[in-house]
């Protein structure tokens, strides 16, 4: 290398120098890092999420633990024999779902067609959790939520996981938004994209999950493309009143990035009537 660099302008090699350092600073720290992320900056709105389908649906006290795998088309399985062997997880947890508490019907539990969603990046996606549970004790612990990815034929093609446990201490965001937002971290969307060879329209998705410490209504998950989220939702004008000063524009910059996909930033929303209505 050193070689090239001495025919480079020294501006010429200390660019080249940056970029290479980064490209390998990828290479080496981003498959570990390759997680599925709750991101609590990713507004959802209830507005856009209330028809959007289930793809996995539980309702089972304590432990409850759901797969499901497309068999090409429009057609899937659910069950133990539709978990995928964590061996076969790009950058795995180590843990296997074991499934069979799927509740079936209509929107409750199926695939998505990811062309039916406009869905061509793998950066774009969200998977919305849902909790629906009641007592002192609403929290939730997902162990592990794997999202899949077939191609047309039920092929599987790739699949990513959780690094670790999700807690959830409740059962929404509590700033209006209609659910908790999973998204990919970087590294993870990156390899989705290119396992699809830069565009994942013709891929299925399918969800599974194990959740500790469940009660009560149905816990779900949905895809939602962040790339078609409505905007949140402006503050009240007696807020904006009240506020009394001018943002400054670094207090603007994290929500430009939020709505980069650059997991930073916040929503704050007072508007208790985008709450999210159970589908059960
Ligand atoms: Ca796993
Ligand atoms: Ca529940």
């Amino acid at each position: 290398m050193s070689r090239y660099r001495r025919e480079f302008p020294a501006t010429a090699a200390l660019a080249f120098a940056g970029v290479f350092a980064g490209l390998m600073a990828t290479a080496i720290t981003s498959p570990a890092k390759a997680n599925v992320i709750y991101d609590s900056t990713i507004y959802i709105s209830g507005t856009g999420f209330g028809a959007v389908p289930r793809l996995l649906t539980l309702q089972t006290t304590g432990t409850e633990s759901g797969c499901v795998a497309s068999t090409g088309g429009t057609t899937f399985t659910t069950g133990s024999g539709s978990c995928v062997p964590d061996g076969q997880v790009f950058i795995p947890n180590g843990i296997t779902n074991l499934g069979g508490d799927e509740v079936l019907g209509a929107n409750k539990t199926g695939i998505a067609a990811l062309t039916d969603y406009s869905l061509s990046d793998a950066s774009n996606i969200a998977i919305v959790y849902n909790p629906s549970q009641t007592g002192g004790n609403p929290e939730t612990t997902i162990t592990d939520v794997t999202i899949k990815f077939y191609d047309a034929n039920g092929n599987l093609v790739i699949a990513v996981d959780n690094a670790s446990d999700l807690v959830f201490d409740v059962v929404n965001p509590g700033n209006g938004g209609a659910g908790f937002a999973l998204v990919l971290d970087a590294a993870q969307a990156a390899a989705v994209n290119s396992a699809f060879g830069g565009d994942i329209s013709s891929a299925i998705l399918t969800v599974e999950s194990t959740i500790n410490g469940s009660n009560d209504g149905p816990d779900t998950f949905a895809l939602v493309n962040l790339a078609t989220q409505p905007p949140p939702p402006v503050p009240e004008p007696a807020s904006l009143a009240q506020g009394s000063r001018i943002k400054p524009l670094w207090e603007l910059i994290p929500f430009a990035m939020t709505r980069l996909g650059l997991e930073m930033g916040a929503y704050v929303s007072t508007d208790e009537a985008l709450k999210l209505p159970d589908l059960a």
